[in-house]
């Protein structure tokens, strides 16, 4: 473990508080590795399908996926079943055009929690 420990406390800055469990666990917690949308794309509306791929596996029944748009608005997003333990899925209707982000927040199997978003665009 202590050969991986530089790029593992880089990946760890959203676990600092758990840094020594993160470095331990060999950061099992997640990190996005694939998307869909892809970052900063654009997608064609009114429905969208959303998959969003982990390094690890998720809790999918403690993660959330929220639609926010460009005034700050947000919408849950409702799971859909994971084809993949490491992967959650969602769809979203009644997507206008203009600028989102898919506002992600995952439970990893080592216990962290981690979050980010996505920015694209619906034309
Ligand atoms: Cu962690």
């Amino acid at each position: 473990m202590i050969q991986t420990s530089n790029s593992a406390i880089k990946r760890s800055l959203a676990c600092a508080t758990a840094l020594v469990l993160c470095v331990t666990a060999a950061w099992a917690h997640a990190i996005l590795v694939a998307s869909s949308p892809e970052a900063n794309s654009i997608v064609t509306g009114p429905n969208i399908d959303i998959t969003l791929k982990f390094n690890v596996r998720i809790d999918g029944t403690r993660s959330v996926v929220r639609l926010v748009t460009a005034d700050g608005t947000a919408r849950a997003l409702s799971l859909l079943p994971g084809t993949a333990s490491n992967v959650i899925s969602a769809s979203a209707s009644n997507v206008t055009p203009g600028r989102y982000k898919l506002a992600w927040q995952v439970l990893a199997s080592d216990g962290h929690i981690t979050r980010g978003e996505v920015p694209f665009s619906a034309k």
